[in-house]
């Protein structure tokens, strides 16, 4: 079935359509086959979590686009999944706050990077960083570790969408504000973040930019206080307490 030939009134045609989006991705060669793994454990959370952003995820979102605004340098990381979810959005993203792309891949291959690149261009991006891979991220064994002299490593903000808590952690310590995209309240990439979003990259980004577009003509004292006021343990407090009550159900 196509992406165009789920009807609407399917009761899971938005989750229908992005599984498609996700296979459509391991088939171009974009999204690594761990990646639809990764997509079924997200899918779990979401359904624990009603589909749907949760105001306190609205309010991370809304911080995310004030410490994006202030940002001298943001970034907004991309891996194989997000790429095939979310191109144009991302996109979109990056204009809204004058954020770098880079493309930065736990499974990396030449092909992958190459191919997200493209695909990220043929949504609309004008640069795409991450293949020169002449930065480094310390401590890192695993390819996720290289990054580009004048994008991730050279940020102050980093957008890292459907994370591993290896990365997150050392981004920390390389003294970088995080905003990390997850739908696992648990994992340990969002309790690590600065500002941990906890819902799904196909809401969230696009959520992020409206925000940021919303906040785009704000002082920059109100942008401080909108990203400073946010409490980043109480956000994944109220998302676990939804997924442990299972109050999704009664709305
Ligand atoms: O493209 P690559 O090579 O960089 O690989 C990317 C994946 C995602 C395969 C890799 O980073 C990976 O294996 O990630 P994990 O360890 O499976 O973690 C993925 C996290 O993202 C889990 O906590 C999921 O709950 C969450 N997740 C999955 N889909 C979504 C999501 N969070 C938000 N939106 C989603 N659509």
């Amino acid at each position: 079935m196509a992406d165009t030939e789920i009807p609407d009134d399917h009761p899971r045609s938005a989750s229908l359509r992005t599984r498609h989006r996700i296979e459509a991705g391991v088939e171009k060669g974009i999204t690594s086959k761990q990646g639809l793994i990764a997509q079924g454990r997200g899918e779990a959370f979401d359904y624990l979590l009603g589909e749907r952003t949760l105001p306190s995820a609205d309010e991370a979102e809304r911080a995310a686009a004030a410490r994006l605004l202030l940002a001298d340098h943001p970034v907004v990381s991309v891996n194989g999944n997000v790429a095939a979810l979310v191109p144009e959005e991302t996109v979109e993203l990056a204009e809204a706050v004058d954020a770098d792309i880079e493309v930065n891949l736990f499974n990396r291959t030449d092909e992958r990077m190459t191919a997200i690149a493209d695909h990220l261009r043929a949504h609309g991006a004008e640069e795409v960083k991450g293949l020169s891979g002449d930065g480094e991220i310390p401590g890192l064994e695993h390819a996720r570790g290289t990054v580009d002299a004048d994008g991730i490593e050279a940020a102050d903000v980093v957008v890292v969408p459907l994370e591993d808590g290896d990365r997150a952690e050392a981004l920390g310590a390389m003294g970088k504000t995080e905003i990390v995209i997850d739908l696992n309240p648990a994992s340990r990439s969002p309790r690590v973040a600065e500002i941990p979003i906890i819902d799904n990259v196909v809401r969230a980004v696009s959520n992020v930019t409206a925000h940021a577009n919303d906040l785009a003509d704000a002082p920059r004292e109100e942008l401080r206080y909108v990203a400073d006021s946010f409490d980043a343990d109480e956000a994944l407090a109220a998302a676990e307490t939804v997924i442990r009550d299972g109050s999704f159900a009664d709305e």
